[in-house]
């Protein structure tokens, strides 16, 4: 993501490497999370409960079925979780700093209470909700995704969290929101990333409605079991399994639905290379990188790139009759 030094993949991936392959674990154990909590939930699928079922059928694709959950299953078992060390450890987070080192070392002193997130725009029921307020009338449901990020690296994490459709219904968006934007907080005393104009602050990135209502889109509040550690983007972030890891806002304070296309951080500190969609597509390259293959993260070899990172079953159907070259 880097924009001043041309990011060397082959570099930013060999530095961990090594510490990686050394703790490499082979099944989740931290958190008092045992081999049922693997068993029970999906990988990249729709968590673990008939609830999901409820999942309304889109034209073409049934994000619910019963056939997605079984393929998605099938995936889980020749994919491994990584280990609580390397989701923590290993993070993007350039508020507090543009290494992957900096937001462990960094974010700890982060206060995430008390904290409010305000939603305005096209809604019936805009508002500032207190954290608590925001969560409880929600089941938090385990999702266990894999993340890929645009620099070619990924891994799979164990969340828990709320599917924002259920969150979102309950500000009645209006027909006239196709879009909705998530901002992280601004606050440069404590993410000493927004003293220097790295980026554009704060940290903003926006998904179209449907998008945001689809059943595998999830404001993460935990992971293995645990609240959400700072350096992943406490108290609350977004997480889009199917698109590049910059979309999945970390920290966020503000929703807001509106009518035409937002600007976005990313998109415009270099709109050649980070598009306004961002899906994970094996074909279409970053113009610095190949986007066909990935390192996950405690494997030597690269792994090919999935398609929607793997969910194209669930997700294709959004972008039916879109140029995904164009709207990269
Ligand atoms: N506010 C904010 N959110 C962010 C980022 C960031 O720098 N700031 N980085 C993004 C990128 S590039 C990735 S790959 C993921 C990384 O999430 P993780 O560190 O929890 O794995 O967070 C995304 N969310
Ligand atoms: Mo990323």
């Amino acid at each position: 993501m880097l924009i001043r030094r041309p990011p060397d993949i082959a570099s930013s991936e060999i530095t961990p490497e090594s510490a990686y392959l050394a703790r490499r674990e082979f099944i989740v154990r931290a958190g008092g999370l045992g081999a049922a909590f693997v068993g029970a939930t999906l990988l990249g699928g729709l968590g673990c409960g008939t609830d999901d079922v409820r999942a309304e059928p889109r034209d073409g694709g049934s994000p619910g079925s019963a056939t997605d959950a079984v393929t998605t299953a099938q995936a889980s078992a020749q994919e491994k979780v990584n280990s609580y060390e390397d989701i923590t450890s290993y993070n993007n987070y350039y508020e507090f700093g543009t290494d992957k080192a900096d937001p462990r070392e960094n974010a700890q002193q982060f206060r995430t209470r008390p904290w409010s997130v305000t939603v305005d725009g096209l809604v019936k029921k805009p508002g500032t909700f207190a954290f608590d307020d925001l969560v409880k009338p929600h089941t938090v449901e385990d999702r266990v995704y894999r993340l890929r990020c645009v620099e070619a690296w990924s891994m799979v994490i164990p969340w828990q969290g709320i599917p924002l459709r259920d969150m979102i219904a309950r500000f009645e968006p209006l027909p006239s929101a196709k879009f909705v934007t998530f901002t992280t907080v601004l606050d440069p005393q404590q993410m000493p990333g927004q003293r220097r104009q790295v980026l554009d602050w704060p940290y903003v990135d926006a998904l179209r409605m449907d998008e945001a209502m689809h059943p595998l889109t999830l404001i993460a509040t935990g992971l293995y079991g645990k609240p959400l550690p700072n350096q992943n983007g406490a108290p609350l972030r977004l997480v889009v399994p199917w698109k590049y890891g910059f979309k999945s806002v970390k920290a966020i304070v503000k929703m807001s639905f509106v009518a035409s296309q937002p600007t976005t951080t990313w998109n415009a500190s270099a709109p050649d290379e980070y598009g306004f969609y961002a899906n994970v597509n094996p074909e279409v390259d970053h113009p610095r990188w190949t986007q066909s293959r990935e390192r996950r993260i405690g494997e030597f070899r690269r792994r090919e790139t999935l398609m929607f990172n793997g969910y194209a079953d669930q997700v294709a159907s959004l972008y039916r009759g879109m140029d995904l070259r164009r709207n990269f």
